[in-house]
């Protein structure tokens, strides 16, 4: 749990960001042993700072390609600046800004796929790393298998090669060709959200294999089966918003000099890995990284307690008129809320690793989202719900329902989640629930207007297969989140929240 070291840049205008480099050497195309895909700020202010500090430490063939998917945005703006962006570690005390300067590369998948594929083949890469957030893993909520009715993922299975268009097509499509040519081995690197993250990689990876003809699966099967690729768990955290004109303006005036495409992020930063590497690794233990033996119950506590809660206060603070997380959390209903699922809902659920105090992590999340300097917005956490919530409600919930209990805000956070996306007809949810984006939200318009009530909608969307088989097999709980969909809707979210037992 540490920051990287790194140089603090006084807050006058004029200093050099070039000052607050946290890596000396410059770095070209033939650095690169790592591929990322996905170029988004979380990528550039994690692993990247990381990276630089391993870098620092010690030098080693690790600069970073880094892939973007479709948005050409980023990469056209980091080639602009020599691959070069600012982190502005943004707390109540200041703003803090260094240059990770890791970067070899910015592509863009859907402009450039061949050169895509190429870094990704190339023997060279020996990590390829995600994060293409849980919606990008494309896998059906309903069976937490790989999606065989999504359009990308039927394209690259039917024999779309050199321009995939899914990151799991890429990576299959990049082991066909290692395997094939000269068989260096390769370490893939999840870096989202999700439960088992590494292992929900291997199933989605093998499962895409399975859909490819037999000869080309048989060989490559044989070829990972080799340990020839491993798949390391790993858990992520930092709070790391979407980058503001404030926040380039904030910026220039601390380094003097115009970023456009800075990234803003909390002083926080915490990664647990798995160390199964197949072809070595950066010392990323040298910026605060922690190897660990077992990182499931590390994902556990973050993905329950920090993401999990993080939903439920996005949706009720966006229903409140809340823009951003700070201010959702300074209300005390939603503060309220979030301290019920987080000590009575979500807690029970895991198992605290060793050497974490509970209470001190507890605190230290209410500290970080109350950080009101960062502006973390609701819709930003609220946005693709139908991925997120998968990860983080079904597995609590059914532990508490199997025991007879009700897990009233989980299902708050689906009724709130639902109100923010699907509202029914004359309720206004707001501008920033409206602007939350969801692939869901067609599907969950229709649903809706299918349903009379709040119990009838939220039964559909759980057949539908929204969280996953199992809960849809206990029906009080689509009926109780239900329930307060209705309440949301006659009495607003601070009703509904108050109707669920305190603490
Ligand atoms: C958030 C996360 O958007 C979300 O769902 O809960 O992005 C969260 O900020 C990060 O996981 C923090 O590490």
């Amino acid at each position: 749990m540490s920051t990287a070291a790194a140089r603090t840049v006084p807050l006058t205008a004029g200093t050099a960001p070039s000052g607050a480099l946290l890596h000396h050497r410059a770095l070209g195309p033939d650095d690169t042993g790592i591929v990322h895909l996905g170029l988004g700020n979380f990528h550039r202010a994690h692993q990247a700072v990381y990276t630089a500090a391993a870098l620092a430490h010690q030098e080693g063939p690790w600069g970073v390609l880094g892939v973007a998917g479709r948005s050409t945005a980023v990469a056209d703006a980091l080639r602009a600046q020599d691959l070069r962006y600012t982190v502005a570690e943004v707390s109540p005390d200041g703003l803090r800004c260094t240059i990770p300067g890791v970067h070899t590369g910015a592509l863009v998948a859907a402009r450039e796929p061949e050169r895509v594929q190429r870094a990704l083949a190339a023997a060279g890469t020996r990590v390829i790393s995600l994060t293409v957030t849980e919606h990008g893993y494309t896998y059906s909520p309903r069976t937490g298998g790989l999606d065989l009715d999504h359009p990308g993922v039927r394209s690259d299975l039917g024999g779309n090669r050199t321009a995939p268009h899914t990151a799991l097509g890429r990576i299959v499509r990049a082991l066909q060709q290692r395997a094939t040519t000269h068989g260096a081995p390769v370490t893939v690197l999840s870096c989202d959200n999700l439960v088992g993250n590494g292992n929900h990689t291997r199933r989605l990876v093998e499962e895409f294999i399975a859909g490819l003809p037999a000869g080309e699966r048989d060989e490559l099967t044989a070829w990972i089966g080799a340990g020839n690729v491993t798949f390391p768990n790993t858990m992520v955290d930092r709070i790391v918003p979407a980058t503001t004109d404030g926040d380039r303006a904030a910026v220039a005036d601390a380094t003097g000099v115009r970023d456009e495409v800075p990234v803003p992020a909390e002083p926080f930063t915490m990664w647990v890995l798995d160390d199964r590497f197949a072809a070595s690794r950066p010392a990323w233990e040298a910026g605060g990284a922690l190897f660990a033996d077992d990182v499931e119950p590390y994902e556990l506590l973050k993905v329950r307690l920090l993401n999990g809660t993080h939903s439920l206060i996005a949706y009720l603070g966006a229903l409140d008129g809340c823009d951003t997380i700070p201010e959702a959390t300074a209300r005390p209903f939603v503060a309220e809320a979030a301290r019920s699922v987080l000590w009575r809902e979500y807690l029970p659920s895991l198992t605290v690793p060793d050497g974490v105090d509970l209470g001190t992590y507890v605190d230290r999340l209410f500290t970080r989202w109350t950080n009101s300097a960062l502006g973390h917005r609701t819709r930003q956490v609220g946005s693709d719900g139908s991925a997120k919530l998968r990860q983080r409600i079904p597995e609590p919930a059914l532990l508490h329902l199997r025991a007879g209990r009700m897990p009233h805000h989980l299902a708050l956070t689906l009724a709130a989640y639902l109100c923010c996306l699907a509202p029914r007809a004359g309720f206004d949810p707001g501008e920033h629930a409206a602007a939350m984006t969801d692939p869901a939200r067609e599907r969950l318009g229709t649903l809706r207007a299918r349903t009379t009530d709040g119990p009838s909608f939220a039964a559909a969307v759980l057949d539908d297969g929204l969280l996953g088989d199992e809960l849809a097999h206990h029906p009080h709980f689509a009926t109780r989140a239900g329930e307060l969909i209705d309440l949301i809707h006659t009495h607003g979210p601070r009703t509904a929240a108050a109707e669920a037992p305190k603490r």
